[in-house]
């Protein structure tokens, strides 16, 4: 048979569906699973190559294998119990989205008989699964769902990368005839054609402003380093995307300021540009509407340019490119900046001093500290090299699964989440799966008390009657959280930090021991 490895008979779907996935690289499944993926949890006792990471909610299950994909540029897969689990997902499923990672997520159905009476977990699986994925695929017979594994894969690993979702009838999955398929070939990234090169070249070599936007693969060291050449021919200023899915940065990497989130600020860092080039990044926009503001900060009369999206090698697109309009330039490296540990009270600001000054080598930023995470960028730039990883797709919930799947995927490498309150508590459970598997997560908690970005969106959007009423909503000090007593009672060690030495001598503490830890610290609200 086609795609088969000879195993011969005696397998059932779902051994044969867990034997293609690690055949194929999958190694790991964040899993919330029901009765109808029972077969699938079974099949986990003859694949051992396949490690089953128990989530308390599909949210952090899907988050998680966002944050492994991002680290590994491979494929975790989520699995997800019918349309109510994979509803339960969707929100960290839509940030995988938008991050463009690798992640195949497997939503076990009711049997194909079992479908038409209407039984109360029954919904439009599809459906939903298509709001996020660029692959759905059923497999209607046992013999097919080998293959249609192997294909779900390469689906996801096809560039830039993307939610591949697999739905798996019940008695598919324990039905007798299972095939195990060969991995199928992913297609690679295209080389970007030569004439589009030499036009961003002649834009490049105007003598007007130009700007190049980096984002996605351009995130990594051979990007950032073939655009800094061109920066530092003056050829070009270079910026990064609002919120990247990995940008490489700290001491030896080229610097790059991201694109503000509020678009009057965005604008004001593209005043004057008449040349945008986009390497690897969408056309900038304005993450909301607001009455009378424009929705692209891009100014009037500046061309756009498309060198590279995320299906090209834009890291090789910007390498011709440099050698073309900045041949002798070196690329520069940021310096490293020892930071002196702030005193004092705890404010968002000081706390980013502490973590910019303790922040070590490899580490890997989960930030979803909203208005907390101002500071953040300034203070750490200088700090030992490390990955930042960002709320993507602005589906707050994020943080805590991503640094789950961040910390399986890099056993060896220390991962901080930076979380804001109000987003923290979405995925709180998370916590229990990052003392399950013992990761090496430090959490920080901005501990603000309010959703205190809404309080300045309220004033934004004109909403300019908001009243007690109004403000009550947006107010998380009614009672307050006490999140190293929820961290404790799921196992991760944790403590409160009231002013800037005490968050420096917890957070030296949670770094120099293995395994999770959390720290609240009690900041108030930026604004
Ligand atoms: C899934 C989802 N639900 C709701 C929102 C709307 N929202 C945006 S920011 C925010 C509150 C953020 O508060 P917190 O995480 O405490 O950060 P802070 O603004 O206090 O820094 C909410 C509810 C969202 N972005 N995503």
């Amino acid at each position: 048979m086609t795609g088969s490895q000879g195993y011969g008979s005696g397998m059932n779907g779902a051994q044969a569906l867990l034997r293609t996935m690690a055949d194929s690289g999958v190694n790991v499944c964040f899993a919330n699973p029901g009765t109808s993926e029972m077969h699938f949890v079974a099949a986990l006792d003859t694949v051992p190559e396949l490690r089953g990471v128990l989530c308390l909610f599909e949210g952090v299950a899907t988050g998680a294998a966002d944050g492994y994909g991002r680290m590994t540029g491979r494929p975790a897969a989520a699995l997800l119990h019918l349309g109510p689990g994979l509803a339960n997902g969707l929100a960290n499923l839509h940030n995988a989205r938008r991050a463009s990672t690798p992640l195949m997520a497997v939503v076990g159905d009711h049997a194909s008989h079992h479908k038409r009476y209407d039984a109360p977990l029954e919904s439009d699986i599809d459906a939903l699964a298509r709001t996020v994925s660029r692959w759905v695929r059923r497999p209607a017979r046992t013999a097919d769902v080998g293959a249609d594994a192997a294909a779900a894969i390469a689906a996801a690993l096809t560039p830039p990368g993307g939610v591949a979702t697999l739905i798996l009838p019940a008695d598919v999955s324990w039905s007798e005839g299972g095939e195990p398929a060969r991995p199928a070939a992913a297609k690679r990234p295209s080389p970007v054609a030569d004439d589009t090169i030499r036009q961003a070249a002649a834009a490049l070599l105007s003598g007007e402003p130009c700007v190049i936007l980096l984002g996605g693969a351009a995130l990594r060291r051979p990007g950032l380093e073939a655009a800094s050449r061109l920066a530092v021919a003056g050829r070009a200023r270079m910026l990064c995307e609002t919120f990247p899915a990995r940008l490489e940065r700290g001491a030896g990497l080229p610097a790059a300021d991201r694109l503000a989130y509020l678009a009057e600020f965005a604008a004001a860092q593209l005043a004057g540009t008449r040349h945008l080039i986009l390497a690897g990044a969408p056309a900038p926009v304005s993450f909301f509407a607001y009455p009378g503001l424009p929705s692209s900060p891009v100014p009037d009369g500046c061309e756009v340019h498309k060198l590279a999206d995320g299906t090209d090698d834009v890291a090789g697109a910007l390498a011709a490119l440099a050698d073309l309009v900045a041949p002798d330039a070196k690329p520069t490296a940021q310096q490293p900046a020892a930071q002196a540990i702030p005193d004092g009270d705890l404010t968002a600001e000081t706390a980013a001093g502490v973590i910019g000054a303790l922040l070590p080598e490899g580490a890997i930023v989960c930030d979803e500290a909203n208005t907390s995470g101002l500071w953040l960028p300034g203070s750490t730039a200088g700090a030992p090299p490390h990955d930042w990883l960002t709320l993507t797709g602005g589906a707050i919930g994020q943080g805590l699964p991503l640094a789950t799947g961040a910390a399986v995927a890099c056993p060896g490498r220390p991962v901080l989440a930076l979380e804001a309150d109000g987003s923290a508590m979405y995925t709180i459970s998370a916590l229990w799966t990052h003392a399950r598997e013992q990761l090496d997560i430090t959490t920080v908690i901005f501990s603000n008390r309010r959703y205190a970005i809404l309080g300045m969106e309220l004033d934004r959007v004109g909403a300019t009657s908001g009243g007690d009423a109004a403000r009550d909503l947006l107010d998380l000090s009614r009672p307050g959280i006490d999140f190293a007593a929820l961290a404790s009672g799921m196992g991760v060690p944790a403590s409160r930090a009231a002013t800037a030495s005490e968050l420096a001598a917890q957070l030296r503490r949670a770094l120099a021991e293995p395994g999770p830890h959390l720290i609240e610290a009690a900041v108030p609200p930026p604004f």
